[in-house]
């Protein structure tokens, strides 16, 4: 081979692989016996092996056989909290041995103990505890991650949060995407000046940490125990007029027409959604505002309201997936497994859980540049031990992912198995 030639050459080709590539409207965009080609980061080349335009050899430096091994684009967790203080394991082993949540409140518990937890970490101590989380998340083949501040509700500690959350994406080499929600909870030096915590947030707080290149988009929690529809539209306000993306936490526990709220603004996404109604839908479907359902949630709060799936089809609201990643109500550490929790407890199908997790969740983050896989798309994807897109869905547990790649650069391996678990 010629010095130009390999110049010309891709970095590295895989082939016999069966591709999920989720770019059109086919199966999971199946393509059996493919080839994808990564150069410079990108995609370059991705179809039918038997559609090479040369021989393998020929075309790439690094040329690889999957023997069958499935290929989807890199996972997009694009709802977490994943930087905090602490965690709540005592207050959960409490519970179940009869405390009540008004004994555990009582006792400085619940969210309060995330503040003060995140708030007493140094920076090295948050960083350090969250990246064995954001771990677990890469290892399970997450590629993309969110990250909201939250639990330091005041300047110092929300930019603590926002930073170690950077952080984390440069450690890992992986993308992280953040959002400041300041507007989480009341924090309680200021239980009785709810305005002036608000003013705080809207005033000071987001303009500082937006000016510091910190916040990607900015998020509240609109419910009962959190921030009124009039709170959360004075937040989205100031956020528009710095011209950054909103999305809320809406309709979890209860109906306040949040979703109706963020769509107006054109949000990215509303998330929960347990109690979204029709007309939310509407505003949803007419705004391009993704759903992005919280199956961990869900479950740890033992909810059994369900979140309104077949109108969202109706409706066309693309569904996204995500772990919620948190202490308090979703401890939820792999993507697959909220992707299995949103076809057992949601009735989605394997297909819209995991375009849930890919192609809906790039777009509930305003990134479209992956979650699909096709040429020009950014090189991040996954190769797992697994043969059908449907066993991401089924298996619960266990290390599917056999290699991870971001930008087309190789962050995560374990040794691979020819086969799937259900090989013998
Ligand atoms: N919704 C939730 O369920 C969590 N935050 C939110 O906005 C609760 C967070 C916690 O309990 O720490
Ligand atoms: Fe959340």
């Amino acid at each position: 081979v010629s010095a130009d030639m390999s110049e010309t050459r891709w970095d590295r080709l895989l082939l016999n692989a069966t591709l999920a590539t989720f770019a059109g409207d086919a199966p999971y965009g199946l393509i059996e016996r493919g080839a994808i080609a990564l150069h410079h980061g990108r995609i370059a080349w991705i179809g039918r092996m038997e559609a090479l335009p040369d021989a393998p050899d020929m075309l790439a430096s690094a040329v690889e056989s999957l023997d069958g091994a499935l290929v989807t684009p890199g996972l997009i967790d694009c709802h977490t909290h994943l930087v905090f203080g602490g965690d709540r394991a005592n207050e959960f082993d409490l519970r179940l041995n009869g405390a009540s949540y008004e004994e555990i409140a009582r006792a400085g518990g619940g969210i309060v103990s995330s503040v003060n937890a995140t708030r007493a970490a140094s920076e090295e101590q948050l960083f350090a505890q969250s990246l064995q989380r954001a771990r677990a998340l890469l290892a399970d083949g997450v590629t993309t991650l969110e990250i909201k501040s939250g639990y330091g509700l005041d300047l110092e500690s929300e930019r603590r949060m926002l930073r170690v959350a950077r952080r984390l994406g440069r450690e890992l080499g992986i993308s992280v995407r953040t959002s400041f929600l300041g507007l989480h909870a009341l924090p309680p030096e200021y239980s009785d000046r709810r305005a002036d915590y608000v003013a705080l947030v809207c005033d000071e707080m987001l303009p500082a940490l937006a000016a510091e290149g910190l916040v990607d988009a900015v998020d509240a929690f609109c419910e009962g125990i959190g921030f009124t529809r009039e709170e959360t539209r004075r937040l989205f306000e100031r956020a528009k007029q710095l011209g950054l993306p909103v999305k809320l936490h809406a309709e979890q526990l209860s109906d306040l027409d949040g979703a109706a709220l963020v769509a107006e603004y054109a949000g990215l996404s509303a998330d929960h959604l347990e109690h979204l109604g029709e007309s939310g839908i509407r505003a949803m479907a007419g705004a391009g505002t993704v759903a992005v359902l919280l199956p961990g949630a869900f479950y740890a709060l033992r909810e059994t309201r369900l979140p309104p799936v077949a109108l969202l089809r109706e409706h066309r609201v693309p569904i996204a997936v995500a772990t919620d990643c948190n202490p308090g109500t979703s401890p939820l550490l792999s993507l697959r497994l909220a992707a299995g929790m949103a076809c057992t407890l949601f009735r989605l199908t394997p297909e819209e859980a995991l375009r849930g997790v890919t192609v809906n969740a790039a777009r509930s983050l305003g990134l479209s540049d992956r979650g699909t896989l096709a040429a020009g798309q950014r090189a991040d994807l996954v190769v797992w031990n697994a043969g059908r897109p449907a066993e991401l869905c089924y298996w619960i547990g266990g290390s599917l992912a056999r290699k991870v790649y971001v930008a087309g650069e190789l962050v995560s391996r374990r040794k691979p198995s020819r086969r799937s678990p259900s090989a013998s």
